[in-house]
């Protein structure tokens, strides 16, 4: 099973941000990452609206939208019309998540849910029929460069068993090293959201990153 690829863009240099995507897209990536935050559902800023539509216009590729924003359903339609592939919600902000992932849907996108390190599978076990993608969150939202928390592997493996079934990938987001690619694409996690601790700020090329690891990830 291939491995999906997905660069954390926020942890990307800015001060070359289209020369960036190039090399990334060049490299391997197969979903480009962008996280958007409101300093209310997380205390910090992520990236801005014209962040979102310079990548996408500078790639091919496919583009998430991981929106820790309280009330995502306001939003989702704005991004599925500048572009976005695939479009995260976090349940634990939203009043109404079935109505929301509804609603992507119907703009003809991908529909995902983002969940918390402190939020069960028992509470969105309903949701799983609207979403094409469950993506965990390994660390609390918000930051980069934060350490992985190994409690959430339980709720993976639950994830995991039920996902043929149901009908949608497992993705990961937060402290990604290649030791944790090892271990969670063996077990069957799809897809994988690298920041700083397995691709941005190395020695090695993204070229060399992403080969290495699809390679011994199959
Ligand atoms: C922040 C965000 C993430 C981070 C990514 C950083 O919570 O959702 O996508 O950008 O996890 O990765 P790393 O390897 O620096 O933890
Ligand atoms: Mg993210």
């Amino acid at each position: 099973m291939e491995i999906l690829i997905c660069p954390s863009m926020m942890c990307a240099n800015f001060g070359s941000l289209e020369r960036e995507v190039f090399k990334l897209d060049e490299a391997g990536t197969d979903i480009f990452h962008i996280d958007i935050m409101d300093g209310v559902f997380v205390p910090n800023y992520g990236m801005g609206l014209q962040d979102f539509e310079f990548i996408r216009k500078t790639t091919s590729k496919l583009v998430d939208v991981h929106l820790m924003v309280t009330n995502p359903g306001d939003y989702v339609e704005k991004f599925a019309d500048l572009g976005a592939d695939i479009i995260y919600i976090h349940p634990e902000t939203d009043s109404n998540a079935a109505r929301t992932l509804d609603k992507i849907r119907s703009k003809g996108k991908k529909a995902g849910i983002a969940i918390n390190p402190g939020t069960s599978v028992e509470t969105i076990k309903e949701l799983l029929v609207l979403v094409d993608y469950v993506m965990v969150m390994t660390v609390n939202p918000g930051f980069a460069g934060q350490k992985y928390l190994g409690y959430v592997d339980q709720k993976i493996e639950k994830l995991l068993e039920i996902k043929e079934q149901l009908n949608f990938e497992v993705m990961v987001d937060g402290a990604i090293s290649p030791e944790v690619i090892d271990n969670l694409s063996s077990k069957g996690v799809k897809g994988f959201v690298l920041g700083t601790s397995a691709l941005f700020g190395k020695e090695q090329s993204y070229k060399e990153i992403i080969t290495k690891l699809k390679g011994e990830n199959k």
